[in-house]
């Protein structure tokens, strides 16, 4: 099993968290995104997304889409647990994920697309074209996290994790949501304490160290 990756992306550091959280290693290649590796063969055959992480099995078979390569590494080495351990923290656990990521994690990363000179002409992941940067969905993204964090505060209160007492890969998504948020400089302490608190806890995991 061979995992294609590039370490400064969001993506990319998902992984690599799970990966330290779970104490597995697997044979990482560095595909350099910067250099448009991803488009160059064999990469644009395994992946016609054209984006990393992707996990590449002995037999060939290629599974691309971060949660999903988490979903098969936890079921080859389910300890320590991190998707849940019964039918109702699963689907908590997914639940939370899913808000995450649909309401903080993208509409972020399509923030920082549209707004950083660094991604003129990749606009969109996996993409090299004209597609244009829209300051309008700078916005956008800002907008659809700060009602995010009006929804997930109040819950943060009583939670220590994003899904009750227990870690779990949502926490994973929300630390990566919350570094977007902090290289877009939004500001959190004052208006959201508890959500202030989470991150501060989530970025003091060994695991966060990576680099
Ligand atoms: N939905 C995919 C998205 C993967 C993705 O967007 N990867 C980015 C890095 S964070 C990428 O490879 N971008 C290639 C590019 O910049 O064109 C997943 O969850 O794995």
């Amino acid at each position: 099993m061979k995992l294609y990756n590039f370490t400064p992306a969001a993506n990319a550091q998902r992984i690599q968290m799970f990966l330290i959280e779970k104490n597995i290693e697997i044979e990482t290649i560095q595909l350099n995104v910067r250099e448009d590796e991803i488009f160059k063969e064999p990469y644009n055959t395994m992946n016609p997304f054209n984006c990393i992480p992707f996990l590449e099995l002995d037999d060939g078979t290629i599974i691309c889409e971060t949660m999903s390569i988490c979903r098969y590494l936890e079921e080859l080495y389910p300890e320590p647990c991190l998707f849940g351990t019964n039918s109702k923290e699963r689907a908590l656990i997914d639940m939370w994920n899913r808000r995450l990521e649909l309401d903080g994690f993208l509409p972020l990363i399509h923030s920082l697309r549209n707004k950083t000179s660094f991604f003129i002409g990749k606009v969109i992941p996996g993409t090299r074209n004209e597609v244009k940067q829209l300051p309008e969905l700078v916005q956008r993204g800002i907008e659809m996290f700060e009602i995010l964090l009006d929804r997930i505060d109040p819950h943060l209160l009583n939670n220590q994790f994003i899904s009750g007492n227990n870690f779990s890969v949502a926490d994973i998504t929300g630390h990566f949501m919350m570094n977007l948020s902090k290289i877009l400089k939004i500001e959190i302490k004052n208006d959201y304490p508890n959500v202030y608190r989470w991150q501060y806890e989530l970025s003091t995991r060994q695991s966060v160290n990576i680099n």
